[in-house]
């Protein structure tokens, strides 16, 4: 089994500085990184580091998903986000997870020994709301998910591209969890504790994503197939 790791960034030099040399790169076989469009000198701490990039044409997360998809050489995609939010250290106990053969691995903030990290968000609202969502994908499709909505996780590269989605944004792990759970894919979880954003600024609007996630679950209920 081959791994890919993906990090995901759009200007997150702060984080880059300060975290990069914790990410434990040999544990993947393999490294890329997908960016949005970076000004802030991203593209070029990852050239000079080694690590091999994509930029994107068209920005958003969920376009970033899939030119990972398509340019990873893995069996197995391992998709970071190297803000600060994510803990390097899961990412080899995500490997190790995803060597029972399961399709999708998510590291999870709302299970046993999870923690999500609530201190730019005073009121809960994302907490909740990230909450309300995985329920409600529970509730339609009898999934089991504590956590459908983190983008941290490792994914069978073949049962991804199956599942063709098209979400551009930041909805792309909801949708993903969604059809993982219409096509009853195995699907894990692992406790992760999410830490504090370094730096940089958080680019999901959080109002504007529970529309979307909204329009979204609506979508894809009256989706056939
Ligand atoms: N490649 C790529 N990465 C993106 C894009 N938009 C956001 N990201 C990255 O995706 C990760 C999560 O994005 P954020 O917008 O910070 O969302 P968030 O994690 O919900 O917000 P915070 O809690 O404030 O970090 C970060 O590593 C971003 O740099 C994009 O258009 N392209
Ligand atoms: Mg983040």
């Amino acid at each position: 089994m081959k791994t890919t790791l993906v990090l995901l960034t759009l200007n997150e030099i702060d984080a880059l500085n300060k975290q990069f040399l914790k990410i434990p790169i040999k544990a993947a076989d393999e490294v890329i990184a997908v960016d949005g469009g970076s000004t802030d000198g991203t593209i070029e701490f990852f050239k000079k580091n080694g690590v091999t990039t994509i930029v994107q044409k068209e920005r958003g997360r969920g376009r970033a998903f899939i030119y990972g998809m398509d340019n990873a050489k893995g069996d197995y995609i391992l998709y970071f986000s190297p803000d600060g939010n994510e803990n390097p250290a899961d990412i080899p106990r995500l490997i190790e997870e995803a060597k029972k053969g399961h399709d999708i691995i998510t590291a999870s903030r709302f299970m046993a020994r999870g923690k999500s990290d609530d201190s730019d968000d005073p009121m809960l609202v994302r907490n909740m709301g990230n909450r309300f969502f995985t329920a409600l994908i529970n509730l339609f499709y009898r999934s089991k998910y504590t956590d459908a909505i983190n983008g941290f996780r490792i994914v069978k590269k073949s049962a991804l591209k199956n599942l063709n989605l098209d979400a551009t944004e930041h909805e792309i792990e909801f949708q993903m969890s969604i059809r993982a759970a219409k096509k009853k894919l195995t699907v894990a979880e692992i406790p992760t504790i999410e830490m504090e954003r370094i730096g940089g600024a958080r680019k999901a609007n959080t109002w504007r994503m529970g529309w979307r996630f909204s329009v979204f679950f609506l979508r894809e209920l009256f989706k056939k197939s």
